[in-house]
C-alpha cells in the first residue's frame, strides 16, 4: 500500500475507499471480461503538503496504450475550450520571433491543431499512439511517448527550449509528477510559463463530484497543494482561474520562481481554500458520508423506477460512469445498456460493471422513460440535443451535486 506522498514524501492520510474498480477507459468484449485487471481506489491527504492522490495506482502502462479509448475532440463545447486557448497562447506567450509549444497529453490534438494551422513551431508527446494518429491526420507533430524529465531532455536536445509547456487533463494522470516538474524545468525557456487544467478538488467536494476519482486521476490538486509543488521544483505559481470544463477545473500558470508577478487571483483562492478547510480531514471525511447519502438515494430511485417497469437508458460512457457503476453496484437489471457517440467505446462494455455501450440512435429507438446522466458534466450540451426525449415525455436522473429527477 501507498502511504508516502508522491510530492514530498509525507505521509498520505486515506480519507476514502471506492473499492475494487477496473481502469476507468478499459471498456472490453465479453471475452475479455474474464481476466478484467481491478485495484482499489482509494483516496488520501499528504498530512505535509495537502496533496490528494491515490493511495495505490495501476502501472501506467495499462491506462494509456493504442487502444486509449477517450477522443478528446468528442464535444462541441471542448472543442471550442481548447481551440480558444491555443488563439489565447498564440496571442499572449507565442508571440516571439520562432516561438515553441509543447502539449503533454495532446489527445487527439483538440488544441494543438489551431496551432499548427497557425503555422507555429509545437510537439505534443502523447504515450496512447491510437489518438496520436488522430492528431497526426490534423497536421499536429506527435512524440509517442511518456512525459517525463529523460523525455523533456530529448526534446530540448532536439527542438530547443518552450515558451508554453501545456497539459489539459493530464498532468493531474501522472503519478512520477516529480520527473514531470523537472522536465519542465529542463525544457521551459527561462520567461516561459507551465500552464495546465486540471479538475479542482473544490469542485469534487463541493458537488460531490466523486466519479472524478479513478485511476487515471492520481492527483486532485488544489491551488494549496499546487503552489507547495510548484515551490518545491523552483517555480511560482502565477495565476489560478477557475473554469467550467469537467463541472469545474483550475487552469494554473507556473511561472520560473520570481519570473512574473502573481495575479490576485492566486491569494483569493488560497483564502478560500483556508477558509473552507478544503484540505482538512473533517471536510474529507463529510465528503466522503455525503457520497455514501448519494449512493443510497440514487439506488432507491433506480429501484423504484425499475419496479415500476419502467425503462431506464445510461446517458455516456465517461470515465466517470466506470466509478459510479461500480462502487454503486449498478449492473444491466437497473440500467440495461448505456449510449455513447465514441465510436471506440460502442459495441462494447463498460469496465467492471458490464453495461453494453451503445451507438446514440439506440437512445430514441424507442425513448427510455429515464435516462441516466453519467456524462452529467455536458448537461446543457446533451439536454439541447435531446430536446425530443424530453418533449416525449422522458425525464433525467442526475446524481452530482446531489439526485434529481427531472
Ligand atoms: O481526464 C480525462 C478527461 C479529459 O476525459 C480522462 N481521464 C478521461 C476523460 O474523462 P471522461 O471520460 O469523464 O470525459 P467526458 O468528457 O465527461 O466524457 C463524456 C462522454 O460522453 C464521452 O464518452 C462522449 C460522451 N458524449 C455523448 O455520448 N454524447 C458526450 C457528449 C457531449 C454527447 O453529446
Ligand atoms: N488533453 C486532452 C486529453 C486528456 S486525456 C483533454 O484535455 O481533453 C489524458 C491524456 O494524457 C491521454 O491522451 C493520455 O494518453 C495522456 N497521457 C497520460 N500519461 C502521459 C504522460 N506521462 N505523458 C504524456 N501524456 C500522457
Ligand atoms: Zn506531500
Amino acid at each position: 500500500m501507498k502511504t508516502d506522498c508522491r510530492v514530498c514524501g509525507g505521509k498520505v492520510r486515506e480519507f476514502v475507499d471506492l473499492g475494487r474498480q477496473p481502469t476507468a477507459n478499459g471498456f472490453l468484449t465479453p471475452e475479455e471480461a474474464e481476466r478484467e485487471f481491478f485495484f482499489r481506489l482509494a483516496v488520501g491527504v499528504c498530512e505535509r503538503c495537502a496533496m490528494v492522490q491515490l493511495i495505490e495506482e495501476v502501472p501506467q502502462e495499462l491506462r494509456y496504450h493504442g487502444a486509449y479509448r477517450y477522443h478528446a475532440s468528442g464535444s462541441a463545447g471542448h472543442r471550442q475550450h481548447f481551440e480558444q486557448n491555443a488563439l489565447r497562447f498564440l496571442e499572449t506567450e507565442l508571440t516571439g520571433p520562432d516561438p515553441f509549444v509543447v502539449e503533454i497529453g495532446c489527445n487527439d490534438g483538440v488544441m494543438l491543431s489551431a496551432i499548427a494551422e497557425a503555422g507555429v513551431r509545437h510537439l505534443g508527446v502523447e504515450p496512447s499512439t491510437n489518438v496520436a494518429e488522430l492528431a497526426r491526420a490534423k497536421g499536429v507533430n506527435v512524440l509517442t511517448r511518456f512525459f517525463d524529465e529523460g523525455t523533456a531532455a530529448d526534446v530540448r536536445a532536439e527542438h530547443g527550449s518552450a515558451d508554453v509547456v501545456f497539459g489539459a487533463n493530464t498532468i493531474c494522470h501522472i503519478s512520477h509528477i516529480d520527473s514531470v516538474l523537472r522536465g519542465v524545468d529542463e525544457l521551459l525557456s527561462p520567461g516561459g510559463v507551465f500552464v495546465f487544467e486540471e479538475p479542482y478538488l473544490g469542485t469534487i467536494v463541493e458537488r460531490t463530484a466523486f466519479d472524478q476519482i479513478y485511476d487515471e486521476h492520481v492527483f486532485y490538486f488544489s491551488v494549496t497543494s499546487v503552489r507547495a509543488m510548484a515551490e518545491r521544483f523552483g517555480f511560482e505559481l502565477v495565476n489560478a482561474e477557475r473554469i467550467p470544463l469537467h463541472g469545474g477545473e483550475i487552469r494554473y500558470t507556473l511561472a520560473r520562481a520570481g519570473a512574473r508577478v502573481p495575479a490576485p487571483a492566486v491569494g483569493a483562492l488560497l483564502a478560500d481554500e483556508n477558509a473552507r478547510r478544503l484540505s482538512e480531514p473533517e471536510t474529507l471525511e463529510r465528503f466522503r458520508r455525503t457520497v455514501e447519502g448519494v449512493k443510497d438515494e440514487l439506488l432507491t430511485v433506480l429501484r423504484e423506477v425499475r419496479a415500476e417497469g419502467r425503462s431506464v437508458v445510461g446517458y455516456g460512457a465517461p470515465g466517470k460512469a466506470t466509478t459510479v457503476t461500480n462502487y454503486f453496484g449498478i449492473g444491466t437489471d437497473l440500467v440495461p445498456f448505456v449510449v455513447d457517440s465514441t465510436p471506440s467505446k460502442q459495441g462494447l462494455l463498460v469496465p467492471g460493471s458490464h453495461l453494453p455501450v451503445r451507438a446514440p440512435h439506440a437512445f430514441s429507438d424507442p425513448y427510455p422513460d429515464y435516462a441516466l446522466l453519467f456524462a452529467w458534466n455536458h448537461a446543457e450540451e446533451i439536454m439541447a440535443k435531446e430536446q425530443e426525449f424530453q418533449d416525449a415525455g422522458g425525464r433525467w436522473i442526475l446524481y452530482a451535486p446531489e439526485v434529481r429527477v427531472i
